[in-house]
């Protein structure tokens, strides 16, 4: 295990992403790899891009360099900002509210039930600053304090 934490994964990640792309070309890579206290030749670095590298750009994503290191991202969590960025997808007019139409979409996503009263309890019961609308940060933070 190289990493204590997946976050400490993530910041090794981001610090050797020289060009902040959130890929790891073969240099970046190499640089990381040798900070790990490994020593690969460019051309194993290259091997090891290769075999884990489905996206076929010659370069590791964050999923991929997980996996290498035999860790995965936590699927428990769901970071806030994460969960309001995926909501925003769905936010089809932009005004920062999700309306019960783009809730809709929303749940489908998540494979949840679609029936007019699960709808309305979600609008209503999210709406924690009662204002009538349900922000995108009401949404998120709702779908998180539900899951735990
Ligand atoms: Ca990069
Ligand atoms: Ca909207
Ligand atoms: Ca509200």
């Amino acid at each position: 295990m190289f990493f204590e934490s997946y976050k400490e994964l993530e910041d090794c990640f981001s610090l050797f992403d020289s060009n902040r792309n959130g890929y790891l070309n073969a240099e970046e890579l190499g640089h990381a790899l040798r900070a790990m206290g490994l020593n690969p030749s460019q051309c194993q670095v290259e091997k090891i891009l290769q075999s884990v590298d489905r996206s076929h750009r010659n370069e590791m994503s964050i999923d991929e360099f997980s996996q290498l290191c035999g860790m995965s991202r936590p699927q428990t969590k769901i970071s806030k900002q994460h969960l309001m960025r995926r909501i925003a997808k769905f936010d089809a007019d932009k005004n920062g509210f999700i309306d019960a139409r783009e809730l809709k979409s929303v749940l489908r996503a998540n494979g949840e039930s679609l029936e007019e009263n699960h709808v309305e309890e979600i609008l209503r019961d999210f709406d924690t600053n009662r204002d009538g609308k349900l922000s995108i940060e009401e949404l998120a933070v709702g779908l998180l304090g539900r899951s735990k």
